[in-house]
């Protein structure tokens, strides 16, 4: 990831805030936000973790409409005194990871256009609030959140930014979680795609792997397709054990020298819970 070459634009604060203007959208705006939510409502239970229903839920999401910073924010401080504040965009790491470390989470304020209902470079704000925001209601996961700033922050000196950029985009973005009745999504990037959120379940193509810190701190991603291979935790519990509560200064220096991992990669070791056919990979490759 690494974006510093992006500058902070005019009207931004130092800390790359923004307004979010809620006043200013219009009703075509809303209109794409309850269309968006209508669709993800309606297949996500039973797909997603628990945890994010009872994030909607607490936040009250299921208002129509975009929801309004400031009322999210103080549902959301009552629940896990975490914020939302609206940013431009990206913004660089330093700055995102101090926002994390501080319990705020950085959204997007723009909502994408009908055209670009499935997919989008920029994260929008359903990507920032549908997605991530309901399981920072989560105790555990919103400490996990915390944790990963701090430990961004730390990474920074450590030239390890790139290992947490592949943690977060397993665990925050693309993650699975086991649970008694079979796999769930809870991964940002997942929950608020409908093409994602059946195929990180059900479609035979990916692999399914184990959550193991050290193995997909030397993986690959996609940022411009479906996953190759998703992890897989056994509780936000667990998440957050391994990785907030160890300092990872040790493992950075143990990876250093290993060589990274194709993003469809099986090693010996893996936790295999489904071995992709990776079909869906192979029919992208070359036009
Ligand atoms: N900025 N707005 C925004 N949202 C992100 O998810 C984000 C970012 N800047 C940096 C970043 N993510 C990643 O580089 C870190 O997780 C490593
Ligand atoms: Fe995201």
């Amino acid at each position: 990831m690494g974006q510093d070459m992006h500058e902070r634009p005019k009207g931004a604060a130092e800390d790359w805030t923004i307004a979010q203007d809620w006043g200013r959208y219009t009703a075509a705006e809303h209109a794409m936000w309850d269309r968006l939510f209508e669709r993800q409502g309606k297949m996500l239970p039973g797909r997603v973790v628990p945890e994010f229903m009872a994030g909607l839920d607490i936040l009250r999401m299921d208002k129509p409409g975009i929801p309004n910073f400031d009322a999210l924010s103080e549902r959301l401080m009552k629940a896990t005194g975490w914020q939302v504040v609206a940013v431009p965009g990206l913004v660089p790491d330093a700055v995102f990871f101090d926002h994390l470390a501080n319990r705020r989470f950085v959204a997007g304020r723009f909502i994408r256009t009908p055209d670009q209902i499935d997919y989008l470079e920029e994260p929008d704000i359903f990507h920032d609030v549908f997605g991530h925001v309901p399981l920072l209601a989560n105790p555990v996961f919103a400490d996990y959140m915390q944790a990963y700033g701090q430990g961004g922050l730390r990474a920074d000196g450590l030239g390890a930014i790139e290992r947490l950029a592949r943690l977060y985009w397993y665990t925050v973005e693309f993650g699975l979680i086991r649970q008694d009745d079979g796999l769930k999504v809870y991964g940002a990037g997942i929950v608020s795609s409908y093409g994602e959120s059946l195929f990180a379940l059900d479609d035979p193509s990916p692999h399914r792997l184990g959550f193991d810190l050290r193995r997909l701190m030397r993986t690959n991603y996609k940022i411009d397709d479906y996953q190759q291979s998703y992890f897989v935790i056994d509780s936000f519990e667990d998440l957050l054990r391994q990785t907030a509560q160890t300092d990872l200064a040790p493992l950075y220096a143990e990876l250093d020298g290993q060589p990274d991992l194709a993003t469809d990669a099986l090693l010996p070791g893996d936790r295999v819970f489904t071995r992709g056919t990776q079909a869906y990979a192979h029919s992208r490759r070359r036009p």
